[in-house]
């Protein structure tokens, strides 16, 4: 499907208010666009993205990975974070600089000074995937923010409210939009409507999410 939009100018605000805590930086990476590609695709090589197992015995649509001293993984006893890749067995790939300095600067943009993630899931939309809401909660520090960080297609980010049966709010995140949020919505429900197909002069079919987390 053709973006009708694609080729017009970015008129959004360099900040986007959704709530109380919580913001949309619209093309905070932009100008890094390729290069933080290039480090996330060396990541991959190392710890290949999988389709993690649901602790209900599902496969989850996107494909994840990551990177850090600890990585989100899932399966049939529940999610957490582990110092190892469930699949190669070793340690996650380090965090590359550009993407912890990236975090950072982005964290103190939404108002959250000082934070130091050490975890960074990746992960990896073809068309159709998705993400259904849920809160994350399996970090220790609930002062610490979450900042993540889109490339690739579009996607509808749905940010909801301290209740699964609260009405989120949908965003159209575009390439190289970053959302934070934190503080008064640290454990927002949140999750993303399935991808659209279309086609990214970067990253072609796929979008890719990172999602940085202080979790020990
Ligand atoms: C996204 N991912 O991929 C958002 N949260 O755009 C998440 O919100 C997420 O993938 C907790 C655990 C795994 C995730
Ligand atoms: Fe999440």
């Amino acid at each position: 499907m053709t973006d009708l939009f694609a080729d017009l100018p970015d008129t959004r605000p360099e900040v986007e208010h959704l709530a109380e805590g919580a913001v949309v930086l619209p093309g905070f990476v932009r100008d890094r666009d390729a290069a933080l590609l290039a480090e996330i695709e060396k990541v991959l090589s190392r710890s290949p993205p999988c389709a993690m197992e649901t602790p209900g015995g599902r496969r989850m649509s996107v494909m994840t990975s990551s990177c850090g001293r600890a990585g989100w993984v899932s399966d049939r006893d529940g999610y957490r974070y582990s110092a190892l890749d469930p699949d190669t067995q070793q340690p996650w790939p380090p965090m590359p600089t550009l993407l912890l300095d990236i975090a950072r600067r982005a964290a103190a943009k939404g108002g959250f000074d000082n934070f130091i993630p050490d975890s960074c899931l990746i992960n990896c939309y073809a068309p159709g995937a998705r993400m259904s809401l849920h809160q994350d909660k399996n970090e220790r520090d609930f002062t610490q923010p979450i900042v993540s960080v889109s490339l690739g297609l579009p996607i509808t980010f749905l940010f909801g409210g301290m209740q699964r049966s609260d009405k989120p709010l949908r965003y159209r995140l575009q390439h190289g939009d970053v959302a934070v949020w934190g503080g008064p919505v640290r454990l927002a429900f949140h999750g993303v409507m399935p991808l659209d197909d279309g086609h990214h002069p970067l990253l072609g079919h796929r979008r890719i999410n990172l999602t940085f987390r202080r979790a020990l």
